[in-house]
C-alpha cells in the first residue's frame, strides 16, 4: 500500500467513524439542547399589546365599542377601558377572566394585583387591565347592570391558541 492509498483509506474510515458518532450523538443532543424559545420567554416582560374598549359613549348608547375581541394565548395585553358616558357600566366576562393570567389592573393611582373577575367603571373613568391569555375559547362579555345586556351591551372575547 503506497502512502496515497493509505491516506485515502484512513480518510474513508475516519469519515465513517464521524458519521457513526454523529448518528449516535445527535438524538441525545437534540433532547439535551433546550429550546431557545422556551428558555427566553417571560410573559411578564413581553411588550404589551394595547387594545382599547369603550363602555358606552358620549351618547349613552348601551354597547361596548368594539364588541368583539380576539386575543392570542401567551401574548401580553393591556386592555385600556374607558367609560365616557353618564352612567356606570361593568366589563363582565367571568369565563374569560378564568382563562387568563392577570398581571394587574391600574385605575387612577391604584394598582390592583391578583385574580380580577369584573370591572365597574363609573362615569368618565378609565382603567388598564394587563393580562396574558392562557386558555383558548370564546367567552361572553356583558354589562351586569340590570337591562344593559338585554339592550345590547354585550360582546364576545376569543382566545386563540398561540400561533
Ligand atoms: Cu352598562
Amino acid at each position: 500500500m503506497n502512502l496515497n492509498r493509505f491516506y485515502a483509506k484512513f480518510l474513508q474510515i475516519l469519515s465513517i467513524l464521524l458519521m457513526v458518532i454523529g448518528l449516535v450523538a445527535s438524538p441525545e443532543l437534540a433532547i439535551a439542547a433546550p429550546s431557545p424559545q422556551l428558555a427566553t420567554v417571560d410573559f411578564t416582560k413581553q411588550e404589551a399589546i394595547e387594545v382599547k374598549v369603550s363602555l358606552s359613549n358620549g351618547a349613552n348608547e348601551l354597547r361596548f365599542i368594539p364588541d368583539r375581541f380576539v386575543f392570542e394565548s401567551g401574548k401580553r395585553y393591556k386592555l385600556l377601558l374607558s367609560n365616557p358616558s353618564a352612567m356606570k357600566h361593568y366589563f363582565t366576562s367571568k369565563d374569560f377572566a378564568d382563562a387568563i393570567w392577570t398581571q394587574n389592573v391600574v385605575a387612577g393611582n391604584v394598582e390592583i394585583k391578583g385574580h380580577i373577575r369584573e370591572l365597574e367603571l363609573r362615569p368618565n373613568t378609565n382603567a388598564a387591565w394587563t393580562f396574558v391569555p392562557i386558555k383558548s375559547g370564546t367567552y361572553e362579555l356583558l354589562c351586569a347592570i340590570a337591562g344593559h345586556t338585554e339592550a345590547g351591551m354585550r360582546g364576545t372575547i376569543s382566545i386563540q391558541p398561540s400561533a
